[in-house]
Order: structure tokens, then sequence, then C-alpha cells
């Protein structure tokens, strides 16, 4: 397969860009490959610079749900760049875009647009605290919130250890505030309640990880969380980045029927443009400035052209909820075919169109079990099915998105090159 372009671009990109990328995971570093520079995409294919074309399990990291290029996205956002790009006023649009997202998702009685699912999440985070005079927070172990300083933690030995950075740059000071658990481990939440009576502001999950590949919350895991906050005085935040309308048009509050206090959006919400948002129960949100205590600003927050990609991609999941189903059924077909495959020698998680293959003969239900799986494996399946035209995301950590755009063809095309794997 040619890859001199990529590979000439990559050598002249790193000598600008750390890495030369501007997200590490799209390095390539865990599967040794020279990473695809895209030049184009549309509907479930991308194209990188060297011509070669692929069907794309990343979808952009989750955004793509619709599929590359949509055309009513297009259209729209082609117009309103005639109408300018970013004004740093108030537009209508964010009063539609709002209004469209708490009708898709009821718990977002009031929110805030901001630019990224980092900034929703440090956000969401900051309010909690101003809401609830609280400074500490739970995460758990394995998932990822976006890169603000005081989550980039792993835990300490033991549950009740607080956390240490996991990046330089970050003073261990960040830090000590957040306590890290361990995801569908009720016990080791019971424990750090106990051992912080009255100072946790929040809890912080993804109710399906899906960054240290995908992990389901195991049964009554996530309701669990909703009654230890509420008897603690604590708020509970769903980080729906990832699936925050990829689960339904309802999100994973939606399809667990749970009512977090906060919600945290990103990716889908901007149809492939920077958008996130955080909301949430009304009396949170309006300790917002310019109403409350809590201050939270952005240039570019609300921009005219996201909200546009944003307003059309939501108003076409609203208009086709059949997309779901379809999504379940190309998900399963996938599935099988995995099972059937690799039986007893590799794990998959999956809900609807969001999976993870791990190489290991145990199930996945946390970042320890995550991590037993075979990376290297993992690494030499991504170079096979590149090879064959079929673009993986290139870390066993992160998730398989599959698209609307996903022929049948595609999933056919793809099951065989997973039935021709051997190992
Ligand atoms: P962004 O700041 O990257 O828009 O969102 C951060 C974030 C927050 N919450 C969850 C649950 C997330 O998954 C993310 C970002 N997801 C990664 C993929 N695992 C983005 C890809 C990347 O970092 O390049």
């Amino acid at each position: 397969m040619k890859e001199e372009k990529s590979k000439e671009l990559f050598e002249e990109a790193k000598k600008w860009m750390p890495g030369g990328v501007n997200s590490p995971v799209r390095a390539y570093g865990s599967v040794g490959r020279v990473p695809r520079f895209i030049s184009s995409a549309k509907g479930s294919k991308i194209v990188d610079a060297d011509g070669n074309e692929y069907i794309d399990y990343v979808c952009s990291w989750g955004p793509g749900i619709l599929g590359h290029a949509y055309p009513s996205v297009i259209e729209a956002v082609q117009k309103a760049c005639s109408d300018g790009l970013s004004f740093g006023a108030p537009t209508e649009k964010e009063v539609v875009l709002a209004k469209l997202i708490h009708e898709l998702i009821p718990a977002m009685e009031m929110m805030r647009l901001v630019s990224s699912g980092t900034e929703a999440v440090m956000s969401a985070i900051r309010a909690a605290r101003g809401f609830t005079g609280r400074d500490k927070i739970i995460k758990f172990k394995g998932c990822y919130h976006g890169h603000s300083d005081g989550l980039l933690v792993k835990a300490g030995s033991a549950a009740l250890t607080t956390a240490v950075p996991d990046s330089a740059g970050v003073p261990a000071d960040y830090t000590r505030n957040t306590l890290v658990a361990y995801y569908n481990d009720e016990t080791s939440v019971e424990k750090l309640f106990e051992a912080n009576k009255g100072q946790i502001a929040a809890v912080v999950i993804e109710p399906v990880a899906a960054n240290m590949g995908v992990v389901l919350p195991k049964e009554g895991f996530l309701s669990f969380l909703r009654k230890i906050t509420e008897d603690n005085g604590a708020l509970l935040i769903f980080d729906e980045v990832i699936t925050g309308f990829r689960l339904g048009t309802g999100g994973a509050s939606g399809y667990y029927g749970i009512r977090p206090d906060l919600i945290t959006l990103g990716k889908i919400v901007g149809g492939g443009m920077p958008i996130g948002a955080y909301g949430g129960r009304r009396e949170i949100m309006e300790m917002v400035s310019p109403l409350g205590l809590v201050y939270q600003a952005g240039t570019l927050s609300g921009n005219p052209i996201a909200t546009t990609a944003g307003i059309e991609t939501l108003t076409a999941l609203k208009n086709h909820p059949e997309i779901y189903e379809e999504l379940e059924q190309k998900g399963k077909r996938l599935e099988e075919a995995m099972k059937e495959t690799w039986r007893g020698k590799a794990t998959v998680n999956r809900i609807g169109s969001l999976m993870s293959v791990f190489f290991t003969n145990e199930e996945v239900t946390d970042y320890e079990s995550a991590v037993k799986a075979d990376t290297k494996r993992y690494a030499d399946y991504f170079s096979y099915m590149l090879d064959k035209g079929i673009y993986l995301a290139p870390s066993q950590f992160e998730a398989m998105f599959i698209s609307a755009a996903h022929s049948t063809g595609d999933i056919e095309r793809t099951c065989e090159a997973v039935s021709g794997y051997h190992f």
C-alpha cells in the first residue's frame, strides 16, 4: 500500500508539531505504522494523501455518526459561512441548538455551549463545586474526560489514595481533590464517600466507558451512583461526550433511564465541528456567569458555523430514529463475525454502534481487565486491517464507531477481513 505522501507529510509535520500531530493518538504510537494523513472523506469512506481509500471506523472519534460530509450538514454550513464565521455575540442558532438538545435530552434544562469536550467537563466540574461548595470529585480509573489538569490522574495504589498526576506539568496540588474509584466497583465508591464525608462535590463518569476500550456499566451500577450521590449531597455528572446521541437521541441518560445532575456533550453535538456543551439542572446552571458566581467564558462558544453543523446533525438524527436500529444491526453483525472468528481468543464489548475488541479471553469490565489485553496483537490486527483498506482506531484503548453511511457491503467486507485474520 502506497504511503510515501503520508510518510513525507509526517516527517515534515514532526518538525512543527509534537509527534507531528495535534492530538497524541493520531501518531499511531502504539501500532507502529505511518499515520495516514487524510485528504478527504465522504459517507463511510476516508481517503489518505496517497489516494488510498478506507472504510472508516474512527468517524473522527465519534462525531461522524451520519457519515462524512452529510449533504444537509455541508449545505447548511456552506450557507452559514457566507453569512460570516464568528460574531462574538449571541445568535439565534445557539437558541435553536440549545432547545433541540433539551428536546432530545430533557435532563439538560439549561446549558452552556463551549468548544470542546475538555472544556465541557472542566466547566461542569467547576459548576458542581460552585453549587455544592465542596472541592473533591470522584472519577474512575480508565475513564478519560479531556485534558484539564485535575482530571489527568490515575489511581494511587489503593482506592483510598488520592490521585497522582499522570501528566508532566500538572502540580500535585491540582489533583489532590481528585479521588479515583474503579469502574463497576461499588465498594470503591462507598469507601471514598465514607472517607470524605461532606467533601465530595460530584462523581463524574463515562456512563459507557470508551477510553479504556468500550466497557459497559454492569447492571445497577449507574443507579447505584445516582443513589449514593443523592444520599451524600453530591452531584452525578454523566460525561456523554461519546455516548451523547450515540446510544440514541437521548444518549446514555435516555438509554439507561438515569437522570444525572449535569451532562457533558461533545463530538456528535457539533457534527464534526468544534463544539462541547455542559448543562443539567437549572439551579446548578444558574450559578454560571453572568448569572452566578461560577466563571466560564469562550470566544468561539456557540460559534455560528459549529452550531449550524450541530443543528443539522441532531435534526437528521431526530427525523431518522431508524438510524439507531440500523446501527444496532450493523454492530451486531460485526460482533458476531469477530466472536465466530476469534472464539476464546478475544472479547468484544459493544453497545449499538460503539464497540471494541480486546485480544484476551477474559471478560473486560474495568481498567484492570482491559489492560490485560494483548496490545501487540491489537497492533498486528490494526496493521492487517489497514492494509485491507479498513481504518480502525490506532489503539487498543479506543473505540470502534459505526455510522449510518456504512453500507451492508462495507460491513460484509469488514466481516470478511475479520474472518481472514487468524492467530
Ligand atoms: P475533546 O476535548 O477531545 O473534544 O473531548 C475530551 C473528551 C471528554 N470526554 C470523553 C468521554 C472523551 O472521550 C473525550 C475525548 N475522546 C477522545 C477519544 N478517546 C478524543 C480523541 C483524541 O483525544 O484525539
